[in-house]
């Protein structure tokens, strides 16, 4: 296979809404190179990159799925990404790995909810960005609208870099053409425009521009053409129908021409160190440096098993190269180097710096890992992207008796796999829920794990994630004391505890002077008070955002023992949340919902009667609302199929954690009395 220099790689995210069109985009990109003799399509289930059973089942992706193609001397890595929001993870992690990610929008949708969104994230990653509008052969579709709206919402930044001409049966170029012939618009005009943005980075060629009236060629502005992407300075918007090929063979000529390598991007942020003292540092994407990578993707197959796919952003890594990963003193040696072509995997001896390439069955590694090949390296860790919290939960047992064990393996599976995933267990319910993005990415986790891993699940809502917390201040004391036969126990705490502000965590304070309590002795206090952190007194949920202060005590020459001092920490600090407000806080969400205008009316009504309420309003495309809105968790069981109902089908909604409060006084009282009784059933 042709070695590719860093310089002649380009790395490409395709993200935006679902149904735009992106994984028929990646197919005609591979057809116009040559990577496949024939287009596959979603309808048929035979593209390249939804490849996995569950995808050609629901039709559309649900998964990141990586591909690559070479054409002009360039070797093109293309990110397939999932664009509804229930599998949003993928895609957010996948902009670690990029140095362009192209805006997918459908000309007919027009902007959607995942678009903003993509737009957003893009930009605080700071990403160089390509707005692709296709669909443009659909029926109804007003293109100087939709690329108005592109305008409006995402700013004078993005330009046109072709148009639509012979009545979109081609894209005609406006960066290098100074005039042509399109469908509407004008070349000539959208030329000029592009010129005057990019030149405006650099003031020295704005002047010979200006003040000498010279004439500016598209060809010598390479380096302010990539500057002007990288500080977000310009957004090129070009036109395909990937359906019949239209602007492909131009979109292509735009990666390898106007796209950054991987010299010319915006790294992503990686630090050096922990904690307060870590560094931030940029890695050279430079081949003859040190490897560095870092795995923004883990897959596990039944048969493959554990795949890690990782970006190198330095260094050259070959196949017998020892790789460590992260801080393990242990490297383990690459031995097979793949390129990925959606389900297939293809060999190579070599990536370097800006290849994004993939190895199998190295247990140790994680998603997010960073890999290196020198202890010098150690400690580096990338800025997390922020996912989106998991919000939606499922309770899940084993159908079968005896299943428990694998059911437990399975999950850590799918969580490694899946940052917006996460296992929870409860308890005081002994009750293990998994929690996800959306009921879609729940079914799509069970389903996998039925066919992919033979296992079947029982499925139950689960308890909503309540807290508990304490309003007040107040002392706690506890004398704990048992003479019994021989040694006994003597362990006596004094403590003050004290709420602290909304989301601050828990804390723990010793104060204590002179000894009364023996410094070997307070991590046994400690102890005992995390003891009810895990449960709290009044309706046995974690308990948060509280201090606790540990100031006097006594203890025993003889009798003082570890066990002694956890359990008086821990009856003290119960003694003291008692007397100061004791309070259960509730999940509040942050709701975005699409629908039709008309629904406005029956969605607000219907949020207020479970104590949500609307905060604001976007147009999206014609006659398409986006309502943000507040909401208890706890009100929303079922609040999916109450949506679809209220809007015919044609509302979508997602919601992510906002924050806690404290929950309504009867709602306390209730889940109160069913934890004592509950308590009491256990105690009988
Ligand atoms: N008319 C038309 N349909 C398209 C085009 N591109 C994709 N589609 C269709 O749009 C649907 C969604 O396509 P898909 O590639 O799965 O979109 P994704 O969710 O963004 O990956 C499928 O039915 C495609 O056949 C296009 O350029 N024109
Ligand atoms: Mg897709």
């Amino acid at each position: 296979m042709t070695q590719y220099t860093t310089e002649n790689i380009r790395t490409v995210a395709l993200v935006g809404h679902g149904n735009a069109g992106k994984t028929t985009l990646a197919e005609a990109l591979l057809l116009k190179a040559g990577v496949i003799q024939a287009a596959g399509s979603i309808e048929n289930g035979t593209t390249v990159s939804d490849f996995d059973p569950l995808e050609k089942n629901f039709q559309f992706s649900l998964r990141t799925s990586l591909l690559h193609l070479e054409t002009a001397n360039t070797r093109v890595h293309l990110v397939d990404t999932p664009g509804y929001p229930d599998f949003i993870g993928q895609a957010i992690g996948a902009l670690d790995a990029i140095e362009t990610a192209a805006v997918v929008v459908s000309a007919q949708a027009g902007i959607e909810m995942i678009t903003s969104r993509m737009m957003d994230w893009t930009a605080k990653r700071k990403l160089c960005r390509l707005i692709v509008i296709n669909k443009i052969d659909a029926e109804n579709v007003d293109l100087p609208a939709v690329l108005a709206a592109v305008r409006e919402a995402f700013g004078s930044e993005c330009l046109p870099i072709n148009l639509p001409a012979a009545n979109g049966t081609k894209v005609v170029d406006c960066f290098f053409n100074p005039s042509g012939e399109s469908d509407f618009s004008s070349v000539a005009e959208a030329h000029q425009a592009l010129i005057d943005q990019v030149i405006e980075v650099d003031e020295e060629l704005m002047a010979k521009y200006l003040e000498q009236g010279e004439d500016i060629d598209a060809e010598q502005l390479h380096e302010p053409f990539e500057r002007a992407l990288r500080e977000g300075h310009l957004i090129p918007v070009c036109f395909t129908s990937a359906k019949n090929g239209v602007g492909i063979q131009e979109l292509l000529d735009i990666m390898v021409k106007l796209l950054p390598n991987p010299t010319e991007g915006n790294p992503p942020p990686f630090y050096r160190g922990e904690g307060e003292d870590a560094e931030q540092f940029t890695p050279t994407q430079d081949p003859t440096q040190h490897a560095l990578a870092h795995v923004f993707k883990v897959q596990i197959d039944p048969f493959v098993g554990k795949v890690g796919v990782f970006r190198v952003h330095q260094g050259t890594i070959k196949r017998d190269t020892q790789l460590f990963v992260g801080d393990g003193r242990k490297p383990f040696k690459v031995g097979h180097l793949y390129l990925m072509q959606g389900s297939k995997f293809v060999e190579v001896d070599q990536v370097v710096a800006g290849d994004i390439a993939a190895v199998s069955k190295v247990e140790e590694i994680e998603f997010d890992s960073v890999l290196h090949d020198s202890h010098d390296e150690d400690h580096i860790h990338m800025k997390p992207l922020e996912f989106p919290a998991p919000m939606h939960g499922v309770a899940i047992s084993p159908a079968k008796r005896g299943d428990e064990q694998r059911l437990s393996e399975v999950v850590h599976k799918m969580i490694a796999e899946d940052p917006t995933l996460k296992i929870e267990h409860d308890l005081t319910l002994n009750e293990t829920v998994l929690w996800g993005l959306g009921d879609l990415h729940l079914r799509s986790v069970l389903e996998r794990m039925s066919t992919v891993f033979k296992l079947e699940v029982q499925t139950r809502p689960p308890r909503v994630p309540f807290r508990e917390t304490v309003a007040g201040k107040a002392e706690g004391h506890h004398r704990h004391k048992k003479q019994s036969g021989g040694a006994g126990q003597f362990g006596e705490v004094m403590l003050r505890i004290e709420a602290l502000p909304r989301g601050a965590g828990f804390e723990f304070v010793d104060e204590v002077k002179g000894g009364t309590i023996p410094t070997q002795f307070i991590p046994a206090v400690q102890k005992g008070v995390e003891q009810v952190l895990t449960a709290g007194p009044v309706a046995g949920f974690p308990m948060q955002d509280v201090r606790v202060i540990v100031y006097d005590g006594k203890h025993h020459a003889v009798d003082s023992k570890e066990i002694a001092f956890v359990t008086a920490g821990r009856k003290a600090f119960l003694d003291a949340i008692m007397k100061a407000q004791p309070t259960v806080l509730e999940p509040m969400v942050r709701l975005e919902i699409s629908c039709p205008a008309d629904n406005m009316g029956d969605i607000t009504g219907d949020l207020s009667g479970r104590r949500g309420q609307v905060t604001g309003t976007q147009p999206l495309r014609a006659g398409m609302l986006l309502i943000e809105g507040i909401a208890p968790l706890s009100e929303l069981e079922g609040y999916a199929a109450r949506i679809k109902a209220m809007t015919s089908g044609h509302g979508g909604w997602t919601m992510t954690l906002s924050h806690y409060e404290p929950a309504p006084f009867q709602l306390q009282q209730k889940l109160s009395e069913e934890y004592q009784k509950h308590r009491k059933h256990e105690e009988d």
